[in-house]
């Protein structure tokens, strides 16, 4: 049985309930008391009618009052509003293709020969990706081509002739014309962050329709992105298929060496699971029983996919992780590290390793990385990590002995691959013809992170329960995946218990063909954040099969906990490539109606996506399959 939610205001998982009371019995202060503190939150900020973005500010505009109706230069609601979108969605886009960038140089010296830990790992995926982007393959040996695609990546992040590639090459025919008849298509991605930054500034675009345009267009410099990180990151490290994991706390363990590797990118995660295995015998020699690695946020799923790596915990819930006082090591690179884990970790004498020059927090120790000296980088913070554990070894840690079963690993690939045991030489058929049958209604992504404002994974579950009883076909990337996984909807035997008798009967039928002896799990794990490029990929192929653009697909999106600029640069991809899109906690917008409007009605007139904002889980189920329906519909479903 799929673990009963708890009612709290803080968390629905029993782990992080566990540690959140030793953390108050210990005077630990923690993300939930800050945010108590932090009440009540400025409205002016909430409705994103807050401007700094000149020395005159800052300048609030007052929705309902007497106050000011424009700010100090005269801008209004409506540009106030439309220009803080775009700078989110532009630092979200910087943040993603930084770490697409971060993989284009690991590819490139890995093809140069200057990264002896790194290599190709697939082959085919370098060639079909090359071949999409008009570089030759034939007769040509794996580091060339991998030179061109790292340069041809890297070109893709300045304004040059051609447009952003991993762009216009990635969505259907039909989609790449409408975006460039819109003037959507990005000239290069960092081109479109800059731009953005521009127009934004103190005097510039006021005209809220173009500053909604230009942000739609960085969007889809985010797309480009993500899908980008993804493609890389598979030919580096591997294409994801099929392992059995475990999530939660429950992975930890009291005798050996844990190291938690939060983050993002596996450029160094991936290398540090490659080498623990040598790393071993020290640990054994410190009296460990060896070494333990567990993830934490979007590393944790780079790792789970590639390794099957256990995930410990996400996104609100990472100090909880350090209140164990189980953890040997901290190990960071960059995004959605909270820098409080380093004075939570101080309470327990948890060394908080950062790695990465962007990414320094105070009073953590520093080892910087690279991809040249990645095997000594890793030695040395396992020195650090079984140092940490010989001084705790004989102390009591509370690991809550909660962990949920796990099968992850669902990249497109491997979808594909389970669908041609149906169908050798035409896979997509049976999916295709479930979802005109109706056994699969729909297919909703579930993405973005666990907000401070919700009970953790409260929205991800009751609206997953709803939508996988309906029918539904989920897929999740993120700590969207990293809260179901942990309250049990990526272990198969809850299939029966959450999915309704069509999905349950296309689950099994898979699994079965793949010699599972059962179903599928019934959500299926797509990745890290930048892997919605996958669902993308797989919305893509769908679409053209059926011979349609992906704004007829029934497939619709969620992140129903969103907190992340990444979030909202993601959301804003999903809206351009067609897809409905919920958001579940309020977007900084809801003082301008008029953006609003847009965002929420108007803008599915343009690209046949748009926002549903509802904080509301159970309306918000309702709403995706109402719109599920209007798709299928729209196809004579
Ligand atoms: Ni996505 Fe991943 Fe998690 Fe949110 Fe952060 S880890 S990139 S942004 S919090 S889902
Ligand atoms: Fe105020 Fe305009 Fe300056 Fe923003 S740009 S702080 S609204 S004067």
């Amino acid at each position: 049985m799929p673990r009963k939610e708890l009612s709290s205001d803080k968390s629905t998982d029993p782990a992080v309930l566990q540690m959140l009371a030793k953390a108050g019995k210990n005077n630990i202060t923690t993300v939930w008391d800050r945010y108590e503190a932090m009440k009540p939150q400025c409205g002016f900020g909430d409705t994103g009618l807050c401007c700094r973005h000149c020395l005159q500010g800052p300048c609030r505009i007052d929705p309902f009052g007497e106050g000011p109706k424009e700010g100090i230069c005269g801008a209004s609601a409506d540009v106030m509003v439309a220009r803080g979108l775009d700078r989110a969605i532009a630092a979200g886009t910087a943040a993603h293709s930084g770490h697409a960038r971060h993989l284009a140089h690991t590819l490139l010296k890995t093809a140069n020969g200057q990264a002896k830990d790194y290599s190709i790992k697939e082959a085919e995926k370098l060639k079909s990706v090359a071949a999409r982007l008009g570089i030759a393959v034939n007769d040509r040996s794996d580091n060339d081509i991998a030179k061109d695609v790292a340069k041809a990546a890297l070109a893709d992040f300045h304004e040059k002739d051609t447009p952003v590639l991993w762009a216009a090459t990635v969505v259907t025919p039909a989609r790449a014309k409408l975006l460039g008849d819109l003037g959507l298509v990005p000239k290069g991605i960092d081109h479109e962050i800059s731009e953005i930054m521009h127009r934004t500034l103190y005097g510039v675009d006021a005209d809220p329709v173009n500053l909604l345009l230009a942000g739609l267009r960085c969007a889809v410099a985010d797309l480009a992105s993500c899908y980008m990180g993804t493609d890389l990151a598979d030919i580096l490290f591997g294409i994801p298929q099929p392992k059995t994991s475990t999530a939660n706390m429950g992975v930890l363990k009291a005798d050996a060496v844990n190291i938690a590797m939060h983050g993002h990118n596996p450029v160094l995660s991936d290398v540090i699971v490659s080498l623990a295995e040598k790393a071993n015998a020290k640990a054994v020699e410190a009296g460990a029983s060896g070494i333990n690695i567990v993830g934490i946020c979007c590393t944790g799923s780079e790792i789970m996919m590639r390794h099957g790596i256990p995930s410990c915990t996400h996104s609100v819930s990472q100090e909880m992780a350090i209140v164990t006082g189980a953890l040997d090591a901290m190990v960071v690179d960059y995004q959605c590290i909270m820098p409080s884990v380093v004075s939570v970790a101080e309470c327990f004498a948890t060394p908080v390793i950062t790695t990465m020059d962007l990414c320094k927090i105070t009073n953590a120790v520093h080892i910087e990385f690279n991809e040249e000296m990645a095997a000594e980088k890793a030695d040395e913070i396992f020195d650090i990590a079984i140092k940490s554990f010989k001084r705790r070894k004989n102390r009591t840690v509370d690991i809550p002995d909660i962990k949920s079963n796990v099968i992850a690993g669902f990249s497109v690939e491997a979808i594909v691959g389970a669908l041609s045991k149906l169908n050798e030489t035409d896979p997509l058929k049976p999916l295709v013809d479930n979802i005109k049958s109706g056994n699969i209604r729909g297919v909703c992504l579930f993405a973005g992170c666990n907000n401070v404002k919700v009970a953790q994974d409260k929205n991800f579950t009751i609206i997953a329960r709803i939508l996988l009883k309906n029918n539904v076909l989920v897929i999740a990337t993120g700590c969207g995946a990293g809260a179901l996984m942990r309250h049990g909807f990526t272990d198969p035997s809850n299939v029966d218990d959450l999915c309704g008798d069509g999905l349950k009967a296309v689950l099994t039928a898979i699994g079965e063909a793949n010699g599972l002896g059962g179903p599928l799990p019934p959500v299926l794990h797509l990745g890290s954040c930048v892997d919605n490029s996958r669902a993308v990929a797989l919305a893509v192929a769908v679409a053209n099969y059926l011979g349609v653009d992906t704004d007829r697909l029934p497939v619709v999106a969620s992140a129903a906990e969103a907190v992340s600029e990444k979030a909202v640069s993601i959301g804003a991809y999903a809206v351009a490539a067609g897809l409905p899109t919920h958001v579940g906690v309020m977007l900084p917008v809801t003082g301008s109606a008029l953006v609003t409007q847009i965002l929420t009605e108007k803008i599915k007139d343009v690209t046949g996506g748009y926002f549903i904002v509802d904080l509301d889980p159970e309306s918000a189920a309702q709403k995706l399959l109402a719109a599920i329906d209007e798709r299928r519909a729209g196809l004579g479903l």
